[in-house]
């Protein structure tokens, strides 16, 4: 979805994470903003996935780096670590 261009050429490079309790519909915001898809079944996400859009706002090129959490506890701490090393990347 959106338009095709790569890191170098965007503009603004927007990072986001969703946060929130399991089962509340994350994953499925994601995936609408990302694919256009709704997922019925969802199976819970595990630790950390993330998604791209690019979006064209104007003449700036903007692409959105959304990350999504697993709710439960037990990932957090993967979570904060991934989001971390990520941080350190850029
Ligand atoms: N009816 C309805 N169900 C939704 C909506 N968003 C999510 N769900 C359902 O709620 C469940 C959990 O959604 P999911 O996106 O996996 O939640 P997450 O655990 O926060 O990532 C899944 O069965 C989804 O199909 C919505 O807007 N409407
Ligand atoms: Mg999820």
């Amino acid at each position: 979805m959106g338009d095709a261009f790569n890191d170098d050429e965007c503009d603004y490079l927007f990072k986001a994470v969703l946060i929130g309790d399991s089962g509340v519909g994350k994953s499925n915001l994601l995936w609408r903003f990302s694919r256009n898809e709704f997922r019925l079944d969802s199976k819970p996400t595990i630790g950390v996935e993330f998604a791209y859009r690019n979006i064209r706002v104007g003449d700036k090129l903007i692409k959105a780096q959304i990350w999504d959490t697993a709710g439960q506890e037990r990932y957090t701490h993967d979570s904060q670590q991934k989001v971390k090393e990520e941080k350190n990347k850029k």
